[in-house]
């Protein structure tokens, strides 16, 4: 597309939190999916790390920057500056531990407390591999997820099954929603040249109590035109 051809990829960052329940199994999905790694015996994670990791969408190349921290609040770090700048976010519960998804209401009000409600959220229930153990059925997560309005998925950190795409399917669709904004300001840009002073600036979300570092700045401001 022509808006991106001065650009350079790495321009694109996207900030995305793990959240949920502790030992849902966050840190080994992340770890999976960065480093194809899977840690049985895995400690709580104290504090906030986060990983980045490029990704293909659509043939481009994006990054991915993924913050994990504690499920357990004592083990948390400041809430408000985890979430800060985050467009996506994996909610992710144990479908063999029926309270990490009655959690998922807390999660989500977190979420939308701290980050803008429109931050592209997927419901994870993670450890499909514990079959006999199951006490959440597929049904009841996907009906959760669509009276929220959030991508549902099913995963396992052991096996793999399906950890790129959870992490894929968020990432997709930010990319997407950036991609339709800049054609609108594109458009609006035609019809008024003096739109938005230069037109240089495109912003993915709303939040302008947000200060983000100069990484993330990336990810929010886009296009020279
Ligand atoms: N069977 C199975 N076990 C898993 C899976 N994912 C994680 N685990 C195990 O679940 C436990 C907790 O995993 P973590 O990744 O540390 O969980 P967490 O959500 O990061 O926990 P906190 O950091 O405390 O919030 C570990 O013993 C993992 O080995 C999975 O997909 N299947
Ligand atoms: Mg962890």
């Amino acid at each position: 597309m022509a808006f991106y051809s001065e650009e350079r990829t790495e321009d694109y960052l996207f900030k995305i939190v793990l959240i949920g329940d502790s030992a849902v199994g966050k840190s080994n999905l992340l770890a999976r999916f960065a480093r194809d790694e899977f840690y049985p015996n895995s400690k709580s994670t104290i504090g906030v790390e986060f990983q980045t990791q490029k990704m293909d969408i659509n043939g481009k190349e994006v990054k991915a920057q993924i913050w994990d921290t504690a499920g357990q609040e004592r083990f948390r770090a400041v809430t408000s500056a985890y979430y800060r700048g985050a467009v996506g976010a994996l909610l992710v519960y144990d479908i063999s531990r029926r309270q990490t998804f009655d959690s998922i209401s807390r999660w989500l009000n977190e979420l939308h407390t701290h980050s803008d409600m429109n931050v592209v959220t997927i419901l994870v229930g993670n450890k499909s591999d514990l079959k006999d153990a199951r006490e959440v059925s597929t049904a009841e997560g996907k009906v959760l997820a669509e009276a929220q309005g959030l991508f549902f998925i099913e995963t396992s950190a052991l096996d793999s099954s399906n950890v790129a795409t959870a992490f894929q399917t968020v990432v997709r669709e930010i990319y997407n929603i950036l991609s339709r904004k800049v054609i609108q300001s594109q458009e609006l840009k035609k019809q008024d040249p003096t739109w938005m002073g230069n037109g240089k600036t495109v912003v993915l979300q709303g939040d302008g109590n947000q200060e983000v570092d100069n990484q993330t700045k990336k990810s929010w401001w886009c296009c020279s035109s």
